[in-house]
């Protein structure tokens, strides 16, 4: 009946369930929630486990007997209501002190201080159990380019993230890091604005191997980009190492939409990719209830973020079921076994293939039937098949 379970390892951020409704033209619209509590909800909602950002927790002034009282009251939550902490990461965006970037910062003290906080919020992440640390780079970016800084910029991430990723190792932390992109918002423009840039980057790390991503669909989508495209690129480098669910109309400001709320076709092949692909980590919501609700909406945005999750589950099952749809799967691909051989590459193969003769006109008169598969997609969806 689409009720979640821990089993299905949906996960939120305290920042998400606890968004107040702010935005940069007016002021909350709703009261903050503790962190006891929304562990509470979350797990009387199913939910598998909670993720944060330090101050998502522990304010950045608290005094270290603060921060401990603080911590200790979130674990007794965690273990009274059994609910994980998969996830850590770092707030380097709020404090006036990274307004010109934190690990890319034009001045040295900005990205110690980065590194400081990072180290201390790997620490808190660590006590709470987190084995993914994601790097978000909120202000990694600029405005105006007249700073000369893009080259240096580069190098100084890397900098930065091999320390961490040595700190990590140091400490016997274990953590994989996941970079999520993000093109623009609150920059004008961000480093490493996409999915395919962020692989690209984690090839010139010391330690690749520690290093993935964590994409998110609203991130992609207001860059004009598909989602689902992205999400299969990381899998296919065997580096999805986390990923934030949500929504977002194309090419829009950041509006971090319930799960489904508007792409609900993309949303469909997405759930399928991760589910057929035997992605195994936190499906992770990433999102906020609109501005306009009250309290009882967020528990219904998060109930709704899962619930649609678990539907397009079943329907993506229904769908690799449907004989029809998998007849026309089926025709879609051609196989050819002499053609097989011949693009094996040797000498003699390739000599042959130069030789080939291909009927082109036959090839460019084939109708590959997507029109009535797809069709058969949305009857499906819709609940007519
Ligand atoms: C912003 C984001 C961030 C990151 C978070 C790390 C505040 O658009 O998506 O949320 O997800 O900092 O997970
Ligand atoms: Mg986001
Ligand atoms: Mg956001
Ligand atoms: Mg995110």
């Amino acid at each position: 009946d689409f009720t979640p379970t821990p089993a299905d390892k949906f996960t939120f951020g305290l920042w998400t369930v606890g968004n107040t409704g702010r935005d940069p033209f007016g002021e909350s619209t709703r009261n903050a929630l503790t962190a006891p509590y929304i562990v509470q909800k979350l797990a009387e909602l199913g939910a598998y486990g909670v993720n944060l950002h330090d101050n998502d927790l522990v304010p950045i002034d608290a005094t270290p007997s603060e921060r401990d009282r603080i911590v200790t009251e979130f674990k007794q939550a965690l273990s009274d209501h059994g609910l994980v902490v998969p996830m850590a990461t770092t707030n380097l965006f709020t404090d006036p002190a990274f307004k010109d970037g934190a690990f890319t910062s034009a001045d040295a003290r900005v990205r110690a201080f980065a590194l400081q906080k990072t180290m201390h919020s790997m620490d808190l992440g660590a006590e709470l159990g987190a084995k993914t640390y994601v790097f978000w780079g909120g202000r990694e970016g600029t405005e105006v380019d007249a700073s000369g800084k893009l080259l240096d910029a580069l190098q100084w991430y890397r900098e930065g993230l091999n320390y961490l990723a040595e700190y990590s190792e140091h400490q016997g932390y274990g953590y994989r890091f996941a970079l999520e992109p993000k093109p623009n918002e609150p920059r004008g423009d961000i480093f490493l604005p996409t999915v395919g840039s962020a692989l690209g980057f984690i090839h010139t790390l010391d330690r690749p191997e520690l290093f993935g991503v964590n994409p998110e669909f609203a991130h992609e989508t207001m860059a004009g980009l598909n989602f689902v495209h992205a999400v299969a690129q990381a899998i296919d480098a065997g580096k999805l190492y986390h990923i934030d669910l949500n929504d977002q109309k194309m090419s829009r400001f950041d509006q971090d939409l319930r799960f489904g709320a508007e792409n609900l076709k993309s949303a469909f092949f997405l759930v399928k990719l991760l589910e057929d692909s035997g992605y195994d980590g936190p499906r992770h919501f990433d999102a906020h209830a609109l501005r306009t609700e009250d309290e009882a909406g967020v528990w219904a945005f998060a109930r709704g973020c899962m619930r649609t999750y678990l539907m397009l589950r079943e329907k993506a099952r229904q769908w690799s079921e449907d004989a029809e749809i998998q007849a026309a799967l089926a025709a879609y691909r051609v196989e050819d076994e002499e053609l097989a051989q011949l693009t094996a590459f040797s000498q003699e193969n390739a000599q042959a293939l130069k030789n080939r003769t291909f009927d082109r006109q036959a090839l460019g008169r084939r109708g590959p039937g997507l029109e009535q598969l797809d069709q058969l997609t949305v009857e499906l969806l819709l609940g007519l098949r």
